[in-house]
């Protein structure tokens, strides 16, 4: 069932986050699915966004995907705007990458020992990133934050951090505060269990603002050990940093003697070969990559100056470890994406190039129509708000209608788009989203504002 408008009908008008009422007939896979999943697994999914709690559906239940196309359960099919939330710029799939994982599997699933392919990886991150000359393999973002962060503690010995309001860094506890993503819808303002003493150590600055950074290393500037940073904030929409904010974040850092770390589990690898970093110029003391350098499997990493790496265990006192890190096959897939990535430099431009018109033309049409509705996006990143305010922080993310981004989501899902199902999540543009794909995107999307 390829192609656009070849999917079945989708049962998304449900409203509330139990998409049924007890006793009603099941009528979708995907539903059935659900009514099993709640029962064994909280709230029937294994990460809050996927659970469509915040637009009032329900999850589609993923079968299979190729290219810029994802297949559930009842075989509807439907153009993905997500791609696993980054790592699958170059389209699902990818038969080089996929060809490279199948070998990797032959050779064994995991030695929990040294293997060629870590030492393949790490000096091909380094080889891309200049700014990271050393780099340790995890297995997802969370971890390589926390990491990292320990990392920054154990250099300086301080034990403050900086964190902006709306980025999200994971889900370890000193990090949900004021965090972005599924913490924005899920109801309460942070996590519940997070002890008092965890978070007590972070610092709540407004992004974009760097009046209120300074304000806290005038404040307490010696106990700060770092500042991290999404470059592009992408767990609050996508809020594009304004011009000096990066520069004027390492210029603080550098006064005060603090580490800066950027986070670029979605930037890394898709802004650029060199990530946010290189397409804005700025150069971080410590870099957290996340999914996409594993293509899509369960992969993190955070390197950074060869001083500050020598830190970490066993070189050095700062303790880190994991018996899956550098596993062989999540190597594998990721050398293979990366790889491509790099022989490629066309891609990038390529990729930009279509995010700049896909999001200029959602712009161009909200201007020509008189709404006043925000559109941001930063290359292949974009995201579309409904507040006539512009969105450069939390605050103004948050004045976006999210009833009316529920019913947008809803109406392109049942148009056979898959968007994020959160007005807090990125629109991700892959390699393999075609103009004509696209170009009928864009139809709907200006179908649904006429309506509105
Ligand atoms: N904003 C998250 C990715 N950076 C969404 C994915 C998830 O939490 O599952």
């Amino acid at each position: 069932m390829h192609g656009y408008g070849a999917h079945r009908i989708v049962n998304y008008k449900i409203k509330h986050f139990v998409p049924w009422q007890e006793g009603e007939k099941m009528v979708t896979k995907s539903q059935e699915l659900y009514q099993e999943a709640v029962k064994v697994i909280p709230g029937g999914v294994n990460s809050p966004v996927r659970a469509f709690g915040s637009i009032g559906g329900m999850p589609r239940f993923i079968k299979s995907a190729k290219g810029a196309y994802l297949y559930d359960e009842d075989d509807n099919c439907y153009l993905d705007f997500v791609g696993s939330w980054g790592p699958m710029i170059l389209g699902h799939g990818h038969e080089e990458v996929l060809k490279y994982v199948q070998e990797a599997c032959r050779r064994g699933l995991s030695f929990g020992a040294a293997t060629a392919a870590e030492v393949d990886m790490a000096k091909l991150v380094c080889e891309l990133v200049p700014s990271v000359e050393m780099v340790r393999m995890v297995n997802s973002g969370t971890e390589a934050v926390m990491s990292a962060i320990r990392v920054a503690r154990g250099f300086t010995g301080r034990e403050k951090i900086i964190k902006f309001a709306g980025c999200y860094h994971g889900h370890s506890d000193g990090l949900l505060v004021q965090a972005g993503s599924g913490v924005m819808t899920a109801g309460v303002p942070d996590s519940l269990g997070v002890p008092a003493g965890c978070a007590k150590d972070t610092l709540s600055a407004r992004y974009n603002d760097l009046q209120s950074v300074k304000a806290h290393f005038e404040r307490c500037g010696e106990e700060i050990a770092a500042v991290i940073v999404e470059p592009v904030a992408a767990n609050m929409g996508v809020v594009p940093p304004i011009a000096g904010f990066l520069d004027g974040l390492r210029s603080l850092c550098d006064n005060y003697g603090a580490l800066l770390i950027f986070d670029e589990v979605i930037t890394g690898f898709r802004l650029g070969i060199d990530g946010a970093q290189g397409y804005y110029g700025t150069t971080p003391d410590l870099t957290v990559f996340g999914k996409i350098i594993g293509g899509g499997m369960p992969v993190g990493a955070y390197g950074g100056r060869r001083e500050i790496m020598e830190l970490v265990s066993p070189s050095g006192g700062v303790y880190q470890a994991g018996t899956l890190s550098g596993n062989p096959v999540a190597m594998a897939a990721g050398i293979a994406q990366l790889t491509i990535l790099k022989e490629h430099p066309q891609y990038y431009k390529d990729l930009n190039e279509k995010g700049d018109w896909f999001f200029g033309q959602m712009a161009e049409f909200l201007k020509d129509s008189g709404q006043s509705w925000q559109v941001n996006h930063v290359g292949s990143l974009g995201c579309l708000y409904f507040t006539e305010q512009e969105v450069v922080d939390y605050e103004s993310a948050k004045t976006s209608d999210t009833k009316i981004f529920a019913e947008y989501c809803n109406y392109m899902l049942g148009q056979g788009i898959y968007l994020a199902p959160s007005q807090f999540e990125a629109i991700f543009l892959s390699l393999a989203h075609t103009d004509e794909m696209l170009r009928k995107t864009l139809e709907r999307i200006t179908i649904f504002l006429q309506k509105i």
